[in-house]
């Protein structure tokens, strides 16, 4: 390998499929039997999407945003013994408050797991009043304590630096509205207790290029790389019918994230088969996570395809970081330390 990834080394086996022969213009490709969460895949959930998983021992967790059948999110937990069939509880989360008393969002969606140190963190947007960043922890995924919202309305789409960067927990996060949000930049913010948090950053704009042309959002947690952190983003563009979700890389600085020091000018992945075109909102490639194997650089990117199913995608690291640096354009906005 080329590059070096720097993460916890992985005990299960990694979901993988080789690239296909001829594949065109796509640093990734998809699983062939795609997508991996059906339709009505739980007794009284509809739809799962925009999920994430981990490595958890030999096996694989995961938390998934299951629309129950009376249209509202909440954050299902499954299993997987290979990362592709996964085993999803039919009830959802019951998140506990500090004293151990029941202590449900209202609604949850897009959730994102992160381990730092001896610590799991689900990661997601509820109700606030107002569309706003819930947050749990858990260190046996049986009782997960919710923590403080660590932001005021409105904000969406946070994804924790899997380690503490400079001493603080850093978490990116993206400003919005409590609708579709027209708009949409990556900021990020650091906190010395996952209590507190300050020192925001702008990291990148919604970018120059058409596909992310409207507003642009984290996905899955970053990966340490030695030419810095590899990031999946979605980046929106805004079409005569509708918005168009793609997923974006870029690579940041590794001691100061709010730097981008390379920003693909072109999209990793754009909705193109079935299960990304068609569904209850059409158009859309959401990442929210990957599991990657440091021995050998894989990567299995994990994406909810048209807010109906959880799709699966794969790349290899210098795959994946040689054609970011190779298609990257970086703005003013993308490359300074983001405070004004
Ligand atoms: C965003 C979020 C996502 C969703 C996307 C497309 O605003 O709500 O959960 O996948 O819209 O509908």
């Amino acid at each position: 390998m080329k590059y070096q990834m720097i993460a916890p080394a992985l005990e299960a086996p990694m979901p993988w499929q080789d690239k296909p022969e001829g594949l065109k213009n796509n640093p990734i490709w998809r699983y062939n039997d795609n997508p991996i969460v059906k339709r009505n895949p739980v007794d009284g959930v509809a739809r799962i999407f925009n999920s994430a998983v981990m490595p958890y021992g030999k096996e694989f967790i995961g938390v998934f945003r299951g629309e129950q059948t009376d249209g509202i999110p909440m954050i299902y937990l499954g299993r997987s013994k290979d990362a592709i069939h996964w085993d999803i509880d039919s009830e959802k989360i019951p998140f506990v408050d500090d004293e151990g008393k029941p202590f449900l969002p209202k609604y949850a969606y897009d959730p994102r797991l992160v381990k730092v140190e001896d610590t799991y963190y689900i990661i997601w947007c509820q109700d606030f009043y107002g569309a706003s960043i819930g947050m749990a922890k858990t260190t046996d995924f049986k009782t997960f304590t919710r923590l403080e919202n660590p932001f005021i309305p409105y904000n969406r789409n946070a994804v924790l630096f899997p380690r503490k960067i400079n001493g603080n927990f850093v978490m990116l996060s993206r400003p919005s509205d409590s609708g579709h949000t027209p708009f949409g930049d990556i900021f990020l913010s650091e906190s010395p207790d996952m209590t507190y948090w300050g020192r925001h950053r702008h990291v990148m704009g919604k970018g120059s290029e058409w596909w992310e042309s409207l507003k642009i959002g984290g996905g899955a947690a970053p990966i340490e790389t030695s030419e810095g952190w590899l990031l999946f983003y979605h980046g929106v563009s805004g079409t005569c019918n509708g918005y168009v979700y793609s997923i974006g890389g870029a690579i940041l600085d590794i001691d100061n994230p709010s730097i981008v020091k390379y920003r693909c000018s072109t999209w990793l992945l754009t909705p193109e088969d079935w299960y990304e075109e068609r569904g209850f909102v059409p158009n859309v490639c959401f990442p929210c996570a990957t599991i990657h194997d440091p021995a050998t650089g894989k990567i299995a990117v994990y994406y909810g395809a048209a807010d109906t199913y959880v799709g699966l995608a794969f790349t290899e690291l210098d795959t994946i970081i040689d054609y970011i640096k190779d298609h990257s354009v970086l703005t003013e906005a993308d490359t300074e330390i983001g405070k004004r």
